[in-house]
């Protein structure tokens, strides 16, 4: 008899639960991030920045993924917009289901966006798909070059490399151009914004990255709903 390793089941569950949440992403038109790093690389603090930059008239919801407490959740809701903790309890990763549970309540007509910070890992959340239409991975000059070599999963199912804290590259022997290439020897397509949110520095970028990236999915979704139609 063949014995589906327990580890391969769970996989297949969370993908086919994912799938039906891009699905329904998908008809509603949202635009999903899944925002990926180690933790303390600036996940929350890039979307404290990016929350108090827009108008309230912004249709975004944020999902924050922690082991325990809800202080990332207490540190989003400030900028006014729709925000749930999920507490994972020791799991080192979101999982399909648990996003599902935690938009059960949020009409997804009224969103355009939504945001998942994923809980602080650079391993096991690259595993899961979460129905995002894009993963994005952060990466703090203080956590050295050669990450993309050591956990390439994460590096080449990301679409975007933000490079964050960079007014500490005066402090730090950390290596820009090194880091570039080791990112775009695992994914030599990904695209890489610099960002401080220190200063500021390459938020502008970060953002347009953002409704770029938003754009080519409603783009997307067009070209596909006109061809089947
Ligand atoms: N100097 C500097 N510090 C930063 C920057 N961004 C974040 N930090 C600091 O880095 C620490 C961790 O930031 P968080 O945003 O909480 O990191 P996180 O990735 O959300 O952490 P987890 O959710 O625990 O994985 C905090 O003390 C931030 O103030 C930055 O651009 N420059
Ligand atoms: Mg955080």
């Amino acid at each position: 008899m063949n014995r589906v390793p327990l580890e391969g089941k769970v996989l297949n569950e969370n993908a086919r639960v994912a799938a039906e949440l891009r699905e329904r992403f998908r008809q509603h038109q949202v635009f999903v991030l899944n925002i990926i790093s180690s933790p303390g690389s600036g996940k929350t603090t890039l979307l404290e920045r990016t929350l108090e930059s827009w108008p309230q008239t912004q249709r975004v919801a944020v999902l924050t993924g922690d082991i325990q407490t809800e202080n990332d959740a207490d540190r989003l809701k400030r900028y006014g917009f729709p925000v749930k903790q999920i507490t994972t309890g020791g799991t080192c990763h979101l999982d399909a289901r648990m996003i599902e549970k935690h938009i059960s309540e949020w009409d997804l007509e009224r969103l355009d966006l939504l945001i998942i910070e994923n809980v602080g890992n650079l391993v096991c959340p690259s595993s899961y798909d979460l129905g995002e239409a894009a993963k994005i991975v952060l990466l703090s000059v203080t956590e050295g070059e050669d990450k993309p070599l050591k956990y390439p999963s994460i590096f080449f199912k990301s679409e975007l490399l933000v490079l964050t804290k960079t007014d500490l590259l005066p402090y730090v022997p950390f290596d820009v151009p090194a880091a570039v290439t080791n990112a775009r020897r695992v994914h030599p397509a990904m695209e890489i914004v610099r960002v401080s949110c220190l200063t500021g520095n390459g938020m502008r970028e970060w953002l347009t990255w953002l409704e770029h990236r938003k754009g080519a999915f409603l783009t997307e979704l067009a070209q596909s709903v006109a061809e089947v139609g």
